[in-house]
């Protein structure tokens, strides 16, 4: 039933006439039956962390716009938060850890990373698994393990992450010993939501724009390779579709397709998409700018069909967004852009 899914043919690189459509951060604030949800929740992690309401949170989008996929509601700092970092979500702040990594002991002291702390995670996954229509994907997630570094380092969110950069470029050594912990636990959660029954990962690599082309191998692409291939090594998670999100990577973008991953999400400023390079490793997922949903309905139209002209014979294309729905996005465009896809 799933193998037959759009979502997944495309995946798979199969042509289609209609390329199936889901949204990065589908689920979130622009919604109203989300902020009703989440006003009786103080810490955002709480919500996280009660498995019924995230089914209910990753089944309104569905139940309203009717997408091709779905996606676990939850978040990348989960990991984080397990290793005993002290996540807390501040209004108006974001993210903000308690017992941020600020030395090369802090590394060496964590404990060790233990799956069943995420439990809540996966049984999240298996109640959406369990109220979605059975031929509807459920994607899992987890965050890069350089982009949870470099939360874990900074303690939060930056414009710049300089404290971060600082550090990896003075403990080289150690920040790599902290990478290989967080790859081995993204492993492992990934496992875990594929055995409750995700049938797509993807990987945001959030923070890909923050490093050096070198830097970038290093600390961010080879960890991702090495996640990959224990995903498509294991016999468990060998045949479940990887997505791959980076945003802005200072590399060729065939270098992510090299990753082993089956599909790559263009963050929206990648334009210059070398096609012929791609097509035969990858199928692409995106790349409309989040803020064209901002503008008229004229504006909308346009840039999409820029979009889907561009991509419209490539084999195995799904419609997205380049980055999340923000808040100030009126659901009704969400709505407008889909019926817009699906009628091209
Ligand atoms: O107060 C609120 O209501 C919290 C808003 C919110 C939501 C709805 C956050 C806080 N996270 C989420 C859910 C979420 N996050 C999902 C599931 C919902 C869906 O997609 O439908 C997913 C997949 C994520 C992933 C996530 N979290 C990413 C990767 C994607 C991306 O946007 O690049 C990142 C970077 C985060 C961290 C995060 N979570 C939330 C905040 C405010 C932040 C920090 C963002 C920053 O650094 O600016």
């Amino acid at each position: 039933m799933i193998d037959s899914s759009p979502f997944i043919k495309a995946l798979k690189k199969e042509p289609l006439e209609i390329p199936p459509i889901w949204y990065m951060r589908q689920a979130g604030r622009y919604m109203p039956e989300y902020r009703a949800v989440r006003s009786k929740f103080k810490n955002f992690l709480d919500m996280c962390k009660n498995p019924d309401v995230c089914c209910e949170l990753a089944m309104q989008p569905i139940d309203k716009f009717r997408l091709d996929a779905s996606i676990l509601f939850s978040d990348i700092l989960t990991i984080p938060d397990a290793f005993g970092l002290g996540v807390e979500f501040i209004e108006g702040k974001g993210p903000v850890f308690k017992n941020p990594i600020r030395s090369q002991s802090d590394i060496e002291s964590l404990p060790e990373f233990n799956p069943s702390d995420l439990d809540y995670v996966y049984k999240a996954v298996s109640n959406i698994r369990s109220v979605l229509p059975s031929h509807i994907p459920l994607i899992g997630f987890c965050g890069s393990p350089w982009t949870l570094a470099a939360y874990s380092i900074e303690g939060g969110s930056s414009k710049d992450f300089s404290f971060t950069k600082k550090f990896i470029a003075e403990n080289s050594q150690m920040s790599d010993v902290f990478l290989e912990k967080l790859t081995n636990a993204c492993f492992i959660y990934l496992k875990n939501q594929v055995i409750s029954g995700a049938n797509v990962l993807q990987i945001f690599d959030s923070w890909a724009n923050l490093l050096s082309e070198k830097d970038y191998y290093e600390y961010s692409l080879k960890h991702i390779n090495k996640l990959i291939g224990m995903i498509k090594n294991d016999p468990i998670t060998s045949a479940i579709p990887v997505i791959l999100f980076a945003r802005e990577p200072k590399c060729e973008l065939v270098k992510l397709a090299d990753s082993s991953a089956d599909c790559l999400s263009l963050f929206w400023s990648s334009n210059n998409v070398d096609l012929v390079k791609l097509k035969s490793k990858v199928s692409i997922q995106g790349n409309l700018n989040p803020a064209f949903l901002l503008e008229s309905r004229d504006i909308i139209k346009k840039e999409t069909y820029k979009i889907l002209d561009k991509y419209n014979n490539y084999p195995g294309y799904i419609f997205n967004l380049g980055h999340g729905i923000t808040p100030n996005i009126d659901p009704e465009n969400i709505k407008y852009l889909t019926d817009l896809v699906r009628s091209y």
